[in-house]
């Protein structure tokens, strides 16, 4: 895949770069997308619906058995050069931000730091009742059979249930992680939209208000997506292969 060099020029003299990625800059890894079909017993379950307060409050079993499912699974995956070449280029800009609407730890074990959680973190539970942080027992949990039906844990303060960390299809985003993105994407030169289909809001609109803030927006992306109206470049590729040439090619990064 060659870069543009009037593109290249434009990412290379740039001191403000901000990424913003979605399941896609995950898929390399094993981790399935969100638009992927679900595989095994979770083929008969849309995401979409799991991903409610109110499929935990109707099955808090089914529920909490998928995310373990989902957490098992990405203590079990790697990052991929996709997660590691986004490291190298906040390493060779002066200032970078990224931004995951992504719940996985694949872009800090791929050496990102300060990543901004948008939609919360599968690590990161907490009781539903007084919202009292929850620690998972050390040891790996066994991947549960897909479909397992686990019940949530208790909380050890108040008793209330435990909660994923995540922020579900109708609640709203946190506000410091939403403030911080914003606040990036309003000032930066170059926003790099990674593997995200940019149906899901607010998170989406920050490709707007990128583009209509002046920066350069590039996207990375097998596929077309609900971004292709207002991004200034598509480089059609998995991240996994593109995101390592652009870093190379623009930053020299390794
Ligand atoms: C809120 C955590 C208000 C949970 C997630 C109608 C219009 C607009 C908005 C709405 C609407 N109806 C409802 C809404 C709001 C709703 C929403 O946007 N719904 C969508 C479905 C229409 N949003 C909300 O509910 C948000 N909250 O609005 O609150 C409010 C305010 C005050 C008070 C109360 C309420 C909350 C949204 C957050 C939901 N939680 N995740 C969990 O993980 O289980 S979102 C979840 O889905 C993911 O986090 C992710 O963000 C999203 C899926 O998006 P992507 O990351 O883009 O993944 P996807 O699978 O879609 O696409 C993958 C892409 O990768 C594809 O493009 C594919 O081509 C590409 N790809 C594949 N392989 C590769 C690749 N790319 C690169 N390389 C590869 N190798």
């Amino acid at each position: 895949m060659t870069i543009d060099p009037a593109l290249r020029e434009s990412l290379r003299a740039a001191s403000r770069v901000v990424a913003l990625t979605g399941a896609g800059v995950s898929a390399e890894s094993g981790v399935p997308t969100f638009r992927d079909r679900q595989t095994g017993l979770w083929e008969r379950y849309d995401a979409l619906e799991l991903a409610t307060p109110e499929a935990f409050a109707r099955d808090p079993s089914l529920v909490w058995g998928w995310y373990e499912w989902r957490r098992a699974a990405v203590l079990r995956a790697e990052p991929n050069p996709g997660h590691r070449a986004l490291a190298a280029i906040a390493r060779a800009v002066a200032h970078f931000a990224l931004i995951t609407q992504n719940v996985d730890d694949l872009h800090e074990r791929g050496g990102s730091v300060e990543v901004v959680h948008l939609h919360g973190e599968l690590s990161r539970p907490y009781c539903g009742e007084c919202r009292a942080a929850y620690r998972f027992p050390d040891a790996a949990p066994a991947l549960p059979a897909d479909g397992a039906r686990i019940e949530p844990p208790r909380c050890a303060r108040c008793g209330g249930r435990v909660r994923p960390g995540v922020v579900w299809f109708g609640e709203p985003l946190p506000a410091r992680p939403w403030q911080l993105a914003v606040d990036a994407v309003r000032r930066c030169e170059v926003l790099l939209c990674v593997g995200t289909s940019a149906v899901v809001h607010p998170a989406a609109s920050l490709v707007d208000l990128a583009a209509h803030s002046g920066a350069t927006v590039v996207q990375v992306n097998p596929a077309p997506t609900a971004a292709d109206r207002i991004v200034g470049h598509s480089l059609r590729g998995p991240a996994g292969v593109v995101l390592p040439e652009m870093a190379a090619s623009v930053w020299g990064t390794r």
